[in-house]
Parts: C-alpha cells; structure tokens; sequence
C-alpha cells in the first residue's frame, strides 16, 4: 500500500493505483470522457488532467500510476480552465439536439457542459464537414445498432471495445489525424455489410449518442397507448439484476417485481417470463445434446442462444454451423409460443388461428437480439425488441417512480412460472450448468452430480472447463474473443463435448443494452444476484417445471417431437 494526498487528504491506496484511483478513493470527483474501467486507459480527452508533485506538468489521472508521497491537486484554476476549453471546442462540433437525442439525461458529454455551464458560443465546425467530407456520419442500417458520428466526441472507446482490449472485432477503427479524428468502419461501409456482430458493446461504452442500440421504444409506446392490440411482454434474465442500477439503486439489486409492476403500469395486458422459455431449451437442448452423444455425430455442441456469437460464426465459421444447437433462443421461443401456440390459445380461436396476432415485445440486455428478432424463420414472432436501457427511458417518460414501486409481483401465466436453472441463463457458464442440472436427471445421474457447478461460473476466466462424470468435458468461452482464442487451438474438437459461447464478457449481464456502468466490479454484482436468486429458487433444474411439463402433455408431446421441432427449433445460414 501506498499513502498519497489529494486536495489535502490522505488516503491509502493499492501499489499499482492510478492517480484517479486515488481521487475516486478521497471522494474527489474528476471527469473523464475517454476513460472506461474494463478497457485499458489511452488519455485522449484530456478531461482528467491533475497536478502531481512527482510530475513537472499536468499528468491524465486515469493513466498516470501514483506513487508513495505524491502531492495531487485535482482543482486549480488552471485545471478548470484547461477543462472548459477542451470540452468548448467539443461543443462547436456537437450538434447539440440533445432535446431528442436518445441518450438525453444520460450523456457523460452533457452532464459536463451543464455542470461547467458552457456556452454553445463558438463558431460551428460539424464533424467531417471540413477537411474530411467523405465519411458516412448518420448510419442506420443495422437493426441493432444505429451511428451518429456527429455526436462522436473522438474518446476512442467504441474501437477500443470492438478492437484487441474487447470484442477484438476491428469493425471501428479511426481515420484521419488531428481534428478530423473519426471513427469509422472499413471503408467506410454501413454497418449492415461489415462484420459486426451486433453485440453492442461500442454502444455500452459511448459516453454520448454517437453509438446507440436501434431504438424500438417509441413504438412500443405508441402501441400501448393506442391499445388496440392484446399487448404481451417478456423479460430477460439479465434485466432484473441491472435496471435498478438506472434509478440509482445499488448494483446487485433484484427488481423482478418492481419491474412487473412498471410493466403493467406501462400498458402491457400481459407480463411474462423469458425464463419460462429458458427451462423449455433446456429441455430441448439437453435431449438434442443427449442424441448427438449417443450418436456421436456434431460434437462438440455449441449453444445457440447468444445471437452475436450466431451472428459471427455465420459471418467467420459458416464451417461450424452443424455444430450449432438447433434450439431456437428463449426469446424466440417465447415469441413463438405468445404468438402462435399457448398462449394465444388462451386468448380464443381468432388469436389461435393467427387472424389476429397479439403485439408481442421483449425486455432484453442485448441489442443483437433485435437483429434476432428478424432473423429468417423467425421473423415476427417478436414484434420488438426493448433493451434493458430503453426500458429504463420508457418507465422515466411516463413518470413512473420506479423505486417507489412495489417488489411484490408475479408474472403473469401460462407463460410464467420458471426455475433457477433458467434464471442462471443470464450468466456466462449458465446455460451449461442449466443443461448439466437436466441432463444429469434424464441420464439418471442426478442423485451423484452436484447441483452447483462453480468451476462454470464467474466473470474473470476466459475459459472455464468442467468434467461431467461418463459423459466428458464441456467448457465456457465467456466472451467471443474467448470463442476466438479456443477455436485457435487443435484440439477442442476432441476435447470437449459441448461448449457455450456468450458473445458478451460475464455473459448477457455485460449485454451490450444493459445500464451503461463504471462500477468496476458492476459485472460481478449482477453475477451474485442472478445465483442468489437461483439459490433460493423453490425448483433449480428445468425438467422440474410444472408448467413445461403440462406443456409437453398437452402440446408439444415430448422433448424435440416432430411439434416441438416445429415450434422451437431453426436453423442457420451462411
Ligand atoms: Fe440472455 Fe437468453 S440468457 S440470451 O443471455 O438464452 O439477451 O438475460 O434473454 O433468449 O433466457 C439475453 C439474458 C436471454 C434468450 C434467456
Ligand atoms: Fe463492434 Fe460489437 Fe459494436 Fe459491432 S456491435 S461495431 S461488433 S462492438
């Protein structure tokens, strides 16, 4: 430990600290715009420069290591100086519609101008226009991910998480020196024809809206308001564990009522859980993993359910598509059973027919499921798709105190009723570990596995690998760069007899459309309430659900039936 002073207070920080740390350490608030906790530091905002006694000048705060004894000042004039005029030449290239800007209330960039009170008073310079006209700003053809370079305040982040310190995707990189820095794509190409994979970690870290999920939240509000349809929600996993975190409620936090409660009071006739469908893929997926072993064909299998890890190996490995679970994803699944089975059975034979359809939307933290939503095949059975964040802006448009709400709510049924198997879904290795639980059953093993399988869990390693006694070893790739690094290798074809991917680090509770954080530790947080919730499930395993099991009587006959292929299976295209 180190004892360093910052604005005349001591504090006692870790060795490898950086003079931010410290700050953050002695309550000192110094802002940042290029500065993300899991992305390494490359001070090219200038925003966080402090005095330092070691230093003869002016050092970035997020990049600069404190030593033992520094003196740091955070607060001179000329600091504050220094800091109203970078983000003033920031603001003549800023469009400033923040009226309608998606990310109003929630930009870094914005919050700095109001809180230094700056004028919009220099002359304009639009990003692009002058020395680089050439480069595509406004880009809306991909259905998860929209660009608007014009609010691009050049922090980097966005290459960053799509390059070597992330997705390691390269689809952003910077053009151009100097004043004309842009982010941009190969050859400038829409997003739609490059190799993004939706996962939407650029927008994640864009301190502004530059980088935003495709937004389908004014129709949906439009839709509820209108309320002609029989409107029908379902929510993810991963969304219960972080909305709180929009309504400044302590990371971790569990809202499954509250957000029930916020769904109805939105308008929605109906509030379902997806993790209903996550207990029916397991169903599905755990007799389909059980067929190929006994078989020995298309091992190992790879889990589908992540649509960014669908997305690239469509785009890079169409060679391993056999290897793909042909279980649809929980979203899908669902979508198809409100839509066209179950429940819209319940709603009479007008809905049961298809003459008319129920609107059917989705809650989730990642933007790559609205690319889902329209993927062949599929298309249809989920009329949109909202992100953790939108639902966020939703519930704060119409004024609905959240926190106030209450934490007591049910779903609604049929489509209701879950286990902790499925809730684990949310965390990278749990699907795995939701599989393992089933197959353990249908193989008659339960009795000698364990329930918890804490070699899978976790948000740190990168592959994690487990053995399940007489069937074989199954590993995690926890991130696509983790698929990326596996795949490099000879032998995973032998060594393991099913894999999952996560296209996202820690799983979909790091989705691209969760609460934007910089809580270092916000991925562990949400990871401890998704199996804390598991832990005090009632039922743990999927083949437990009693309402899947009726399913299965009444409709779908038995695990991957010719109707349950129908239903809840797809396949993929190169
Ligand atoms: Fe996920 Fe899934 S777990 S993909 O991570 O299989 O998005 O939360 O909803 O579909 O259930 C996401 C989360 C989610 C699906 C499920
Ligand atoms: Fe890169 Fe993912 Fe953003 Fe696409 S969505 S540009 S792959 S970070």
């Amino acid at each position: 430990m180190i004892k360093v002073t910052v604005n005349g207070r001591v504090v006692e920080i870790e060795d490898d600290s950086t003079l931010l740390d410290a700050s953050r350490e002695a309550g000192v608030h110094i802002p940042t715009l290029c500065y993300y906790p899991r992305l390494p530091s490359h001070a090219v905002c200038r925003m966080c420069l402090v005095n330092v006694s070691s230093e003869a000048r002016p050092q970035p705060a997020c990049k600069t290591k404190a030593k033992d004894g520094d003196i740091i000042e955070t607060d001179t004039q000329q600091l504050i100086d220094f800091r109203k005029a970078d983000m003033q030449w920031l603001l003549a290239r800023h469009p400033n519609d923040c009226i309608r800007c998606e990310v109003n209330g929630s930009c870094q960039f914005q919050n700095l101008v109001c809180e230094y009170q700056l004028e919009d008073k220099w002359e304009k310079v639009p990003r692009g226009s002058a020395e680089h006209p050439e480069h595509v700003l406004t880009d809306h053809t991909s259905p998860s991910i929209w660009r608007d370079l014009s609010k691009c305040v050049e922090c980097g982040l966005c290459a960053e998480a799509c390059g070597d310190a992330g997705q390691q995707q390269h689809v952003i990189g910077f053009a151009e020196q100097g004043s004309g820095r842009i982010p941009v794509t190969v050859f400038d190409k829409p997003l739609s024809e490059t190799n993004c994979i939706s996962c939407g970690q650029c927008t994640l870290v864009c301190p502004t809206g530059a980088l935003i999920e495709t937004p389908h939240w004014h129709e949906v509000v439009h839709t509820l308001d209108a309320h002609r349809r029989v409107s029908a929600v379902q929510v993810a996993p991963a969304t219960r564990v972080a909305i709180s975190e929009e309504f400044g409620m302590k990371p971790g936090t569990v809202s499954t009522g509250r957000m029930i409660n916020a769904l109805r009071e939105l308008g929605f006739d109906y509030v379902f859980d997806t993790n209903f469908a996550a207990d029916l893929t397991i169903m599905e997926e755990a007799n389909e993993f059980l067929t190929r072993f006994k078989n020995q064909q298309q091992l190992p299998l790879f889990t589908s359910c992540c649509p960014g890890w669908v997305n690239w190996v469509e785009i890079n490995r169409p060679d391993l598509l056999p290897h793909l679970s042909t279980t649809k994803s929980p979203q899908q699944m669902h979508g198809a059973l409100t839509k066209r089975a179950a429940f819209a059975r319940t709603l009479g034979s007008e809905f049961a027919e298809g003459k008319v359809e129920p609107y059917v939307v989705s809650v989730m933290p990642c933007t790559a499921k609205k690319d889902e939503s329209a993927r062949p095949g599929v298309s249809g059975d989920v009329d949109h798709v909202l992100t953790t964040r939108e639902l966020a802006r939703m519930i704060k448009a119409r004024g609905i105190a959240f926190g106030a709400l209450s934490e007591d709510a049910e779903f609604d049924n049929p489509l209701g009723e879950s286990t902790g198997a499925a809730q684990i879904f949310g965390a990278s290795g749990g699907v795995m570990e939701a599989v393992v639980r089933t197959a353990a059953h249908l193989i008659g093993k339960e009795d000698s596995m364990p329930l918890d399988w804490h070699q899978l869990r976790g948000v740190d390693t990168v592959i994690k690998e487990a053995e399940i006694p007489g069937v074989g070893k199954v590993a995690i790739c926890n991130g696509i760069a983790a698929a990326q690094q596996m795949l490099k290798t000879e032998n995973w074809r032998d060594d393991y007899v099913a894999i999952e991917v996560m296209a996202c680090v820690g799983g979909c509770l790091g989705g691209g459309g969760e609460p934007k954080s910089m809580d270092p530790l916000i991925l562990e947080k949400r990871m401890q309430a998704i199996y804390g919730i598991d832990k005090n499930a009632p039922r743990r395993r999927s083949y437990e659900n009693q309402d899947i099991q009726k399913l299965y009587k009444t409709e779908l006959e038995h695990p991957n039936s010719t109707k349950a292929h129908h239903l809840l299976h797809t396949h993929y295209a190169a």
